[in-house]
């Protein structure tokens, strides 16, 4: 039997627990998380524990807590169990919360030091939502998906966009980038971006680099009448985030990218509320998997999500339906909504969804995509408001990188017209060639 814990007393449950109710949705930051207690723990001590740990509280009673203090304690209120686990709510009050510290204060709280904790064998942190007093402190997206569309030239006749990222990931030079970003553009993509591990490089400097592939875009647009986004990577330590960003933007560069996880939230919303950046924002979120992959332990990519709309992203990876990454493993019972397909698709339409003053984000599924599987992602995760990117699925084409984007643009026209790729293939040979160079049989499953 394991020993009651001081936060087990009636008195303290009083503190650090409460009837959904008393929860008042304007007053506080409602946290969502799976808790799996260890061996013989209890889960609403377990709730307890993570509210109190994360509030007011210590392993220990301490004398020094007494009133006036009870009132920034965090309050668990809603627990329900389910195999092994369970799911509880945990409201944190505004007034425990530092507004002008922003997200790395709140991520103290929220996802602090609970994720440690021995009493519990495992926790994840599935959802936050805020009252308006907290989201109204931030600006958010400057462009959201309209403002992306008006640049694109997309607004009247919204369609999924198709982008593309410059493969190899690194080791081109900023001539050879530009003659791969051309060929693509006259292939078809809306957008083209640096790759997450291209930054300043001295192999590829982002100065020459935004130059030649600008001078190519801006040639596509004289002949085509296309506008198409380029989107630089400006990913540093913040001593040079800026610096990246300005020559990016002399330059001629029309979209910035911020690598989020690595560089952190405040990072991207230094960048998105400068009134100097006048451009979108793209937001890579590589090392997530090492937070988002374990369906048990860690943090769900809504809330990274919700993180990145508050911090200013324009566009965010979510992932896709169909592709070379891990998608979520599936939920049962209580989980089924945060788990599978089903989750990536609850993300793309809250950052598609009004949320008070916010502007939209547009979500990017990307990760192995090829043609064969452009069907798939858009029934599963939601079109018109949807970019899809494919790097090796443009770039591997046989034919070459334009045949591989044209490819891509006629495998989201056969979806849009309600063709099979089959059929639309007959009439296009590099979807043809696409679907046959990269197996289109295994669909037939
Ligand atoms: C895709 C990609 C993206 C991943 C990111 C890559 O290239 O450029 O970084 O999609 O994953 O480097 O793997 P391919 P996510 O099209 O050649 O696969 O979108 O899940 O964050
Ligand atoms: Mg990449």
């Amino acid at each position: 039997m394991v020993a009651r814990k001081w936060f087990e007393e009636e008195k303290w449950v009083k503190v650090f627990a409460a009837d959904p109710e008393e929860i008042d949705p304007d007053k506080y930051i409602i946290a969502i998380y799976y808790i799996e207690p260890r061996e013989g723990g209890d889960l609403k001590s377990a709730a307890i524990e993570i509210a109190s740990e994360e509030s007011i509280g210590t392993w220990t009673k301490v004398k020094t807590l007494k009133e006036p203090i009870f009132k920034y304690a965090a309050k668990a209120y809603l627990i329900k169990s389910s195999d092994g686990g369970g799911v509880a709510y945990i409201g944190y009050p505004l007034d425990l919360i530092d507004l002008e510290a922003g997200l790395s204060h709140l991520l103290s709280i929220v996802a602090g030091n609970l994720f440690g904790l021995s009493s519990l064998r495992n926790v994840r942190l599935l959802d936050l939502s805020f009252p308006k007093e907290y989201v109204t402190a931030f600006k958010g997206p400057k462009f959201g998906i309209n403002g992306v569309r008006r640049l694109v030239g997309t607004a009247d006749n919204p369609r999924p966009h198709l982008g593309t990222i410059i493969k190899p990931k690194v080791g081109l030079g900023p001539k050879e980038t530009a003659e791969v970003a051309y060929e693509a553009a006259l292939g078809g993509v809306d957008f083209i971006k640096d790759d997450e591990t291209l930054t300043n490089q001295r192999f590829n400097p982002i100065e020459e680099r935004v130059t030649h592939v600008m001078e190519k875009l801006d040639l596509v647009r004289e002949e085509t009448g296309r506008k198409i986004l380029y989107a630089v990577n400006v990913t540093s330590d913040y001593d040079h985030l800026f610096k990246n960003a300005e020559t990016a933007i002399q330059h001629g560069a029309n979209t910035i990218m911020l690598d989020v996880i690595v560089a952190g939230y405040s990072a991207l919303r230094a960048l998105a509320e400068d009134p100097s950046i006048k451009v979108p924002i793209h937001v890579h979120r590589c090392m997530h998997a090492a937070m988002t992959r374990n369906k048990r332990h860690g943090i769900h990519m809504m809330v990274i999500a919700k993180l990145v709309r508050l911090s200013g992203g324009d566009q965010l990876h979510t992932g896709t339906a169909a592709g070379k990454m891990e998608k979520p493993e599936e939920g049962l019972g209580l989980l089924e909504e945060w788990g599978g397909v089903r989750a990536i698709r609850g993300i793309n339409d809250f950052l598609r969804s009004e949320w008070y003053h916010m502007k939209t984000v547009l979500p990017v599924a990307s990760g192995g995509l090829h043609p064969a599987l452009v069907p798939a992602n858009l029934r599963a995760l939601g079109c018109p408001d949807i970019q899809l990117n494919a790097g090796g699925g443009i770039h591997g084409h046989p034919w070459g990188t334009r045949a591989g984007a044209k490819a891509m643009r006629q495998a989201m026209d056969a979806y849009l017209k309600g063709v099979t790729l089959e059929d639309y293939a007959r009439e296009h040979p590099e979807l043809k060639v696409a679907l046959e160079h990269w197996g289109y049989k295994f669909l037939k499953k």
